[in-house]
Order: structure tokens, then C-alpha cells, then sequence
């Protein structure tokens, strides 16, 4: 998979509980007719999950995952999007990718084995993010010694790993927002830099997280898409290949209006 440009990532959360869409796509025509405003606005990729990993968030069983998400990967097989299916269980991607997901989104950074198996079985690319902990408990005091050095060594280590196994692209996330203070996510969006001079595509997901709230006082979630953009733009500027977000369309329209000021005729 090649990537020229930043392209966006388009989040259909197909949850009751998701921290900011949730219940909005649970039945299905809702999520199919959310799903194809986004890829009308010019998604590159629509991200459909069916387990909400917000801070404090307890595990859905496989099941249920599946019952959400299926439904929404046949519906959008043939839709001229590439599909990604933002999951934690090898089973739910496996799945996935057999009723027309294209790439896997493992906010566990791929650390199962089973899902580098599934991922290289299905040719398919992988996002592997980095996580310290688990939703449940991730934001309960998250510690660093120096928090680029970890975050970025384990998503090299992980790359490395899952090519090894057979994986044939992979998306490193610094996983904003988790197990990480408003410190450690700064520090992680002002060195980015430093992970887009890599090899490999890099993957920046703010869309209306908390840190916005940390940083601009914007308590409710749904009021978040201008820190979220000011945030995206930036990682944009610093080369990332794809931008995770709610707002699709507006992020859609101002990448092309930066990439149209970054390249003068
Ligand atoms: N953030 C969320 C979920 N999946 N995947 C990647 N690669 N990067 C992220 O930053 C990321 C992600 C959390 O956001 P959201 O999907 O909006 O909420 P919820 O987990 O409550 O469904």
C-alpha cells in the first residue's frame, strides 16, 4: 500500500458507547448512510469498530464485536472505500477481513501473536498503535521514563515483528490519549518528526479526545473538532499518512486547502 498525502481516516463506531459517536451508528442503514457521507467527502479509509476503548471502558465479548461489525463490512464491501476494522481480538479482524476489510487496526500494537498470524494469513496491512496498559485502567497515573524513546522503540519493535511474521505493511500510532498525560501527548505530537522520517506510514488519532479538553477547555466531546484539526493539520505538516477522525469531511477539506498552500504552482 502506497500513500502520497495525507489521507483521512474516517471513525464509524458502530457502539452504544463509544466516548463521542456512540449509539449514533448502531442500526444499521445509520451507519451505512454515515458510512457513504464520509466516503462521498473523500475518505481514504473508513475505520468501523465494534468495541468502544475509551479511557475506563470494560471488554465486549467476541459475539457481540462481531454481530456490529459484520453487518457494516458486507454493506460496505463494494463501496469503492478501503475498510479497516479498529479491533483488539483476532477473531473479530479475521473475520473482518474475510467479508471485505481491507487492514486491520489493533489498538494492542499487534502483541498477539495470533493477530500477526491472522493479519500476514489475510495479506492484509496492519495499524499497530501503541497502548501502556489497557482501557480500563490505562489512565489511572501512566509513567514514562522518556516517553518517545518507549513509545517509538516498541512501535519499531512491533513493525519488525509483524513483517517478520509475514505482514505485509504496517501504520505506527503513538496512540494518543492511551495510558498518556497531557505531557506525554504533547511531547509525542511535537517529536513526530522523528517517527515520520521512518520507513513506515504513521497513523495520528486525536478526534475529540480529552487532550483537546486539557488544552483548550472544551469539556463535551462533541465541541472538539477544531483543537482536533489545529492537532491533525499538524501532524499532517510533520508528514503523517493518515489522520483518524469524526469530522470527515471537514478534515477532507482542509488538508486540501493546506496541501494546495504547501505547493506553490
Ligand atoms: N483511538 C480510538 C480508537 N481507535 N485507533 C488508532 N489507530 N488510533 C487511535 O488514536 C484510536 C484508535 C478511540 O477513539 P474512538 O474510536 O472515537 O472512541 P471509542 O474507543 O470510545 O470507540
Amino acid at each position: 500500500m502506497t500513500w502520497s498525502g495525507t489521507g483521512v481516516m474516517g471513525i464509524l463506531n458502530v457502539t452504544p458507547d463509544s466516548f463521542s459517536d456512540g449509539g449514533q451508528h448502531v442500526s444499521l442503514p445509520a451507519a451505512l448512510a454515515s458510512a457513504r457521507a464520509m466516503r462521498e467527502a473523500g475518505v481514504l479509509v473508513l475505520d468501523i469498530g465494534g468495541e468502544s476503548t475509551r479511557p475506563g471502558a470494560e471488554p465486549v465479548p467476541a459475539e457481540t464485536e462481531l454481530d456490529r461489525v459484520l453487518p457494516v463490512v458486507r454493506g460496505l464491501a463494494d463501496a469503492g472505500v478501503l475498510l479497516s476494522v479498529d479491533t483488539l481480538k483476532p477473531e473479530v479482524a479475521h473475520a473482518a477481513l474475510r467479508a471485505g476489510a481491507h487492514l486491520v487496526n489493533d489498538v494492542g500494537g499487534l502483541r498477539d501473536a495470533e493477530m500477526r498470524r491472522v493479519c500476514a494469513g489475510a495479506g492484509a496491512p496492519a495499524c499497530v498503535m501503541h497502548m501502556q496498559g489497557e482501557p480500563r485502567t490505562m489512565q489511572h497515573r501512566p509513567r514514562y521514563g522518556d516517553v518517545v524513546a518507549e513509545v517509538f522503540g516498541f512501535l519499531r519493535e512491533q513493525a519488525a515483528l509483524a513483517r517478520g511474521a509475514g505482514v505485509p505493511d504496517v501504520l505506527l500510532d503513538p496512540g494518543i490519549g492511551f495510558g498518556k498525560t497531557r505531557e506525554h501527548n504533547l511531547t509525542l505530537l511535537r517529536a513526530l518528526p522523528q517517527l515520520t522520517a521512518g520507513p513506515d506510514g504513521v497513523l495520528v488519532g486525536v478526534s475529540r479526545k480529552r487532550l483537546i479538553d486539557h488544552l483548550a477547555e472544551v469539556p463535551v466531546a462533541a465541541d472538539r473538532d477544531p483543537g482536533t484539526l489545529a492537532l491533525h493539520l499538524h501532524a499532517a505538516r510533520t508528514g503523517a499518512a493518515l489522520v483518524r477522525a469524526h469530522a470527515a469531511a471537514a478534515h477532507v477539506q482542509a488538508l486540501r486547502v493546506q496541501t494546495a498552500l504547501d505547493s506553490p504552482e
